[in-house]
């Protein structure tokens, strides 16, 4: 039986495990990637597994997040991570230098090979057909250290991609299709896989800008295969001798089948407030728009950037807009500044930022009140702004651009022919803001400001598990819910006693005040628990506030591993409607903890206060088995030691 493309590279890697889906592996990881929102955390993880030295063929630690640096806080990350990566082995991209996932796709990225990354879009290098997972930091450290990456033995979906775009259509609308098409929990447990005759008519970066997304589906990654096309793409990075083809067998088995005709696709929006909230822009409308945002890690790369320069130059961005434009590094801006389409931006009338996240993370640009902001980003979660009423619709840049001139959503297509943009044979290389790593043995000071503070470290489990059912939320509560991230948060990411202040406050003020109060308890959920991003803020505040374990309907996938790298209990209702028969207050109480968890499967929760009891299921490993007995990774890393 044939490989596909994403087992034949597990295959590669495996260390542990049987390659049947749903089954627990373990792989070597090649490479690594840190950004500094969640860097910061994962380096002094690496640091307390204790290590000296990476072991990763290449590991990188970028700047792109935090880069506002208001006060103190930003530079005392940036200098730590600075000298943890100078130390240790990692190459540091200094803050300028762009966005991680556009960068390493440019510079760093390696067919084949796999890549862990504390960032849940490092997906995006699935589009030069390496094997890319998000993960949380302590995962990533552990992976730094030389150990394997744990993960379920994904289903493998093959995504048949037909014929051509029209002109108009982009990548982004391929992407918004599928997630039309399957929700963003359509690609839980699975990789989403690229085939067809039409992915040759995709670049590089388009592919990148499909496979960023497939973090949205809630897939474990996304991988296009590595053809002519991404051997073009490192033969003008200077990178020819990283190509290797990586094509599947011709009888290659997938779990899944999804076909999409590219010649069907029309321009599209995500509308608020979820990625999946797919229309046409037809459909949709002519709403006015306040505000324009091009760039993030899903589409800032020289082919986008040169659209929409083609597309506003000569124009005039309209008198309601503010558009805002960030070229995804210093590679794009630097080209955009030779070759004169950085004054046609200007010209035009957009506000240039820096190559970096901005406003995707919500670091200054938050929009006015009740504003429609068109992003080219990959979020409109509520809030995600920094401006709760605002209303985010997802576009590719084409869209975003033709909106920009005109002041309303508009079809690109009103603006007749579109503009044809020529892959460059050669990108301008210069990586001088990439800091080599010191020899090994070198005598290099980690610098810690105030700003660093010490993390918390759980706890081994108790013979029993008690406490207040603190909060009960909803469907697809995202981290942004549970660990907010805006301009005023983000400076404290190495500050997790301040963030556990502002758990889960958009779904409840009051809620870390009342943990506290109780000494800690339960947090219960509804399907898709924990959505979005890698953050493991989002596990490590509510650790900081006592919380023991959550009780859901379902997990995603990155969020589940970060509650049990915490050693937090992460239990789905064995039978949904158990959900109902919770109330917020009511008290809970796991008896025979340690031994309910040893036998893996399920536990049984006691609500005193009903006075009827549930079942939860615990779907562990042995081996997280072990971590939540432990009380987390690092305890367990320690005790396996
Ligand atoms: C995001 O897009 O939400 C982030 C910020 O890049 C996160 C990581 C973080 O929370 O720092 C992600 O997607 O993993
Ligand atoms: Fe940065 Fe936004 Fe991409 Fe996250 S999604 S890495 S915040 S650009």
């Amino acid at each position: 039986m044939g490989l596909n493309i994403a087992q034949k590279i597990i295959k590669n890697h495996l260390v542990t495990g049987e390659m049947t889906a749903g089954s627990e592996i373990s792989i070597r990881i090649d490479q690594t990637l840190t950004q500094d929102s969640t860097g910061t955390m994962a380096y002094l993880q690496f640091e307390a597994v204790g290590i000296p030295r990476v072991k990763t063929k290449k590991s990188v630690a970028y700047i792109d997040h935090n880069t506002l640096q208001a006060g103190f806080e930003n530079a005392d990350d940036h200098k730590y991570i600075q000298t943890v990566a100078e130390k240790y082995g990692v190459y540091f991209s200094k803050p300028g230098n762009g966005i991680c996932h556009q960068v390493h796709l440019e510079r760093f990225g390696v067919p084949g090979m796999t890549l862990l990354g504390s960032d849940s879009h490092t997906p995006t290098g699935g589009g030069i057909g390496m094997l890319a997972i998000g993960a949380g930091g302590l995962d990533v450290a552990v992976a730094m250290g030389g150990g394997p990456y744990y993960l379920t033995m994904p289903r493998v979906c093959k995504v048949e991609l037909k014929g051509k775009l029209n002109s108009w259509s982009a990548a982004k609308d391929i992407i918004l299709e599928v997630l039309r098409v399957l929700s963003v929990k359509g690609g839980i447990g699975k990789v989403i896989e690229y085939a067809g005759e039409g992915i040759r008519t995709l670049t590089v970066p388009e592919r990148a800008t499909i496979t960023n997304m497939g973090a949205e589906l809630g897939a474990t990654t996304s991988i296009f295969p590595s053809d002519e096309v991404t051997l073009q793409f490192l033969r003008a990075q200077g990178r020819e001798n990283d190509w290797v083809e990586l094509l599947p067998d011709s009888d290659a088995v997938y779990d899944e089948h999804v076909v999409i005709d590219l010649a069907t696709l029309e321009p599209m929006a995500a509308m608020p407030h979820s990625p999946d909230n797919v229309e046409r822009i037809s459909a949709i409308g002519n709403i006015k728009v306040d505000q324009v945002a091009i760039g993030s890690c899903t589409n800032s790369s020289y082919m986008d950037m040169m659209k929409v320069a083609a597309i506003l130059k000569g124009r005039t961005v309209a008198q309601n807009v503010s558009l805002v434009i960030a070229p995804g590094s210093k590679q794009v801006l630097t080209m955009l500044a030779q070759n004169g389409a950085l004054a046609d931006m200007v010209a035009a009338g957009a506000r240039i930022l820096e190559s970096a996240c901005g406003p995707c993370i919500g670091m200054g640009q938050a929009p006015c009140t009740d504003a429609v902001s068109l992003r080219t980003f990959n979020r409109n979660f509520e809030g995600r702004s920094g401006t709760t009423s605002a209303k985010v619709y997802l576009v590719s840049p084409e869209v975003a651009a033709a909106s920009a001139l005109t002041g309303v959503l508009t079809d690109p297509r009103q603006l007749g022919e579109a503009p044809k943009i020529e892959m460059p044979k050669e990108f301008v290389i210069n990586d001088n803001l990439v800091v080599a790593p010191a020899p090994e043995g070198n005598t290099v000071e980690v610098v810690r400001g105030p700003n660093i503070k010490p993390f918390p470290v759980n706890r081994p489990l108790g013979e029993e598990v008690t406490g207040k059912a603190l909060i009960k939320v909803g469907d697809n509560i995202t981290t942004d819910h549970i660990m907010p991230s805006n301009a005023k948060l983000l400076p404290f990411r190495s500050n997790v006693p301040y963030l556990a202040e502002f758990c889960l406050t958009p779904c409840d003020q009051e809620f870390p005040a009342r943990a506290k109060a109780n000494g800690g308890g339960f947090i219960i959920g509804g399907s898709n628990y924990g959505q979005g991003s890698s953050r493991e803020h989002a596990a490590l505040a509510p650790l900081q506030l006592g919380i023991k374990g959550v009780i859901a309907k379902s997990f995603a996938r990155i969020h589940m591993a970060n509650l049990i790298n915490s050693g937090i209990l992460p239990m789905t209702f064995e039978n949904e409607t158990d959900y109902d028969s919770i109330d917020m207050n009511d008290e809970l109480l796991i008896e025979d903890a340690i031994e309910q968890v040893k036998e893996a499967g399920a536990v049984i929760v006691k609500n005193l206060t009903k006075q009827s009891e549930f079942s939860a299921k615990l779907s562990l490993s042995d081996r997280q088995v072990q971590m939540i007995l432990a009380g987390g990774l690092l305890n367990y890393t320690k005790v396996s030691n």
